[in-house]
């Protein structure tokens, strides 16, 4: 099976002010210059490139102390929510292609709204070193890219950018994969909302295709949508050097992409954000195009197909 939709628009964010330091801002240049569109058309994929999301800061948001440069990115999340949700709803695949990662506030929300429009439960699959789950009150830092889950889940009070009557997602419905940097107050608000946190010893005592099976069979069992967030620092940083917070232990080339072959086999991905690349960082091009790599993966391409097992 493919992921649902056979059209895909892509999405550019160029967003850098929830990551406390430059450069993720090029992230959508990069992605294209390593040939994200091409990929998708080469698998047959009817593609159409949306362009960068260029927006002004929210006059009507705060200058929040402890969420840095809130006006900006409230204004992102306003943009992409809508982005995101008209492209889901004319049936076509949002990807989204960041930017850093306070973007999925905004585009978790828009298939919030979709899949509840759709009377189909959202899920979300979160691969990262980070949980993502701080608020302005326990964030250590006050960079929003740490906060996005918590925002979607309800948790993390940001003003009100979306309406207040906006679609939460369920933390219950929330996968953490290759998570193994959380800060101490944010590990709290994890266990108290029931959050799903495969972490990185996990990985390593089951395994990601265990992993993937178990979650799999949650989406499917429920008729879910799956909205996918993949955090360029979930992969080790020897494969993928261009984030700006590299954690030590990532991912290995090889289990990312057993993990996009079976999210393709599931035929229940919606949507796809890839955040955190920071060009400035990279090492000639390599995370760019690693990216690309496992887009590639997680809409088709592959070595063979499955032999078919008899039942
Ligand atoms: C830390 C914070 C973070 C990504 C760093 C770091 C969060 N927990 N997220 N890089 N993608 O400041 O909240
Ligand atoms: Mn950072
Ligand atoms: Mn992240
Ligand atoms: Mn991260």
């Amino acid at each position: 099976m493919q992921p649902q939709a056979r059209s895909v628009t892509l999405i550019g964010a160029p967003l850098e002010e929830g990551s406390g330091r430059r450069g993720a801002a090029m992230g959508p240049a990069a992605l294209r210059i390593a040939g994200v569109d091409q990929t998708l058309v080469d698998l047959g994929y009817d593609v159409v490139d949306a362009g960068d999301v260029h927006v002004v800061p929210a006059r009507d948001l705060p200058n929040h102390p402890k969420a840095h440069n809130l006006r900006i990115i409230g204004a992102f999340t306003r943009a992409l929510e809508a982005g995101v949700y008209e492209a889901a709803a004319a049936g076509r695949f949002p990807l989204i292609l960041g930017g850093d990662h306070s973007l999925s506030m905004g585009t978790v929300s828009g298939m919030a709204r979709y899949a509840a429009q759709q009377g189909r439960p959202l899920f979300v699959l979160w691969l990262d070193a980070h949980s993502d789950f701080n608020t302005p009150a326990t964030s250590p830092s006050g960079n929003i890219h740490g906060m996005p889950v918590a925002y979607f889940c309800g948790q993390a009070e940001l003003a009100e950018i979306l309406p207040k009557e906006r679609p939460l997602v369920d933390p219950r419905n929330v996968f953490q994969v290759g998570i193994r940097s959380v800060d101490a107050p944010e590990r709290e608000l994890i266990k108290e909302h029931g959050i799903n946190v495969f972490d990185m010893r996990w990985l390593d005592e089951q395994g990601v295709a265990a992993t993937m099976r178990q979650i799999l069979g949650i989406v499917s069992d429920a008729n879910g949508l799956l909205h996918v967030s993949l955090d360029v620092d979930f992969l080790d940083p020897e494969i993928a050097p261009g984030v700006g917070t590299t954690v030590p232990g990532g991912a290995t080339f090889r289990e990312a992409h057993l993990i996009m072959e079976m999210l393709c086999d599931s035929g229940l991905v919606s949507s796809l954000d890839l955040v955190e690349l920071n060009p400035f960082l990279d090492d000639r091009g390599k995370s760019a195009r690693i990216l690309v790599e496992l887009t590639a993966s997680l809409f088709g391409r592959r070595i063979f197909d499955r032999p078919t097992r008899a039942a």
